[in-house]
């Protein structure tokens, strides 16, 4: 079975780098893969790659040893089920509210009888090798987002359930939670009280904690205070960041008369 390099970074005590994949196709997904990565993760919540889009941008990222993970765009076992199937090794999941939300999810993610995820990886078996079923609930890594209010009233029944892995802030869904809008690298003393309990509590339980931010700067300081899943924007804001930039560089300028 291949190896969710992931676990193996948070086990030796590392970081692992995560590069977010909003563009629906196989070749920006490809030229990510050898941006140097640990994981990438496509976006079926708030990117356009919807369930179909996801096989090619999987395989063109299998042309590297970056591990596949996706954030599916609700709570729902039957598109969970179908991305793990298609050799997703993590899963992000969104707006989970508490321990009920948080072992429905699981749950979809893991055989029984630890779980109730149907049978049948058809191309997980190509990624994962032959003997992915055996070895899936021990590979596959959980992430549930916390991002509401009521799921950090539920944070430690959240932390609690047996097979979740770590859980992934969203700084907007958050941020608006608590009253201040969406945004990015937080700065609101409430919303970095709220970040600081979740990343504490985790880490505490020996859960990973993952986070979403808008630049290296903040990401680093996420690193700090003890996130070891990091993920600093997304490819099309990558994309339009630096073409900007190039095209600021330039407006304006004449050649010579
Ligand atoms: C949020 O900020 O709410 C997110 O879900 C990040 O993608
Ligand atoms: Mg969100």
């Amino acid at each position: 079975m291949r190896e969710n390099r992931v676990r193996s970074i948070w086990e030796g005590g590392g970081v692992a780098l995560n590069g977010w994949l909003h563009v629906p196709s196989s070749f920006s997904a490809e030229v990510m893969a050898h941006a140097g990565y640990d994981s990438l993760t496509i976006d079926l919540q708030h990117g356009p790659p919807d369930v179909g889009s996801v096989i090619p941008m999987f395989q063109a990222i299998s042309t590297t040893d970056v591990v596949p993970f996706a954030r599916v765009n609700w709570n729902d076992p039957g598109t969970i089920m179908k991305l793990l199937d298609a050799g997703c090794y993590g899963v992000i999941c969104p707006m989970i509210e508490g321990r009920r939300d948080a072992e429905a999810f699981v749950g979809a993610c893991r055989y029984p009888p630890q779980g109730y995820r149907s049978y049948g990886p058809f191309r997980a078996n190509l990624y994962g090798g032959p003997d992915y079923a055996a070895n899936a609930n021990e590979t596959v890594v959980t992430m549930a987002m916390i991002e509401t209010k009521d799921a950090l009233e539920d944070l430690e029944g959240i932390l609690a359930v047996p097979g979740l892995d770590a859980v992934f802030v969203g700084p907007s869904d958050l941020g608006q939670a608590l009253g201040y809008g969406p945004g990015m690298d937080r700065e609101e003393p409430e919303v970095v009280e709220a970040i600081g309990q979740i990343v504490g509590s985790a880490r505490e339980k020996g859960l990973a904690a993952g986070i979403f931010t808008a630049s290296t700067e903040y990401a680093g300081r996420m690193i700090e205070a003890g996130f070891n899943f990091v993920n600093v924007s997304s490819d099309a804001h990558l994309m339009a960041d630096a073409a900007s930039n190039a095209v600021a560089a330039l407006r304006g300028r004449r050649p010579p008369s």
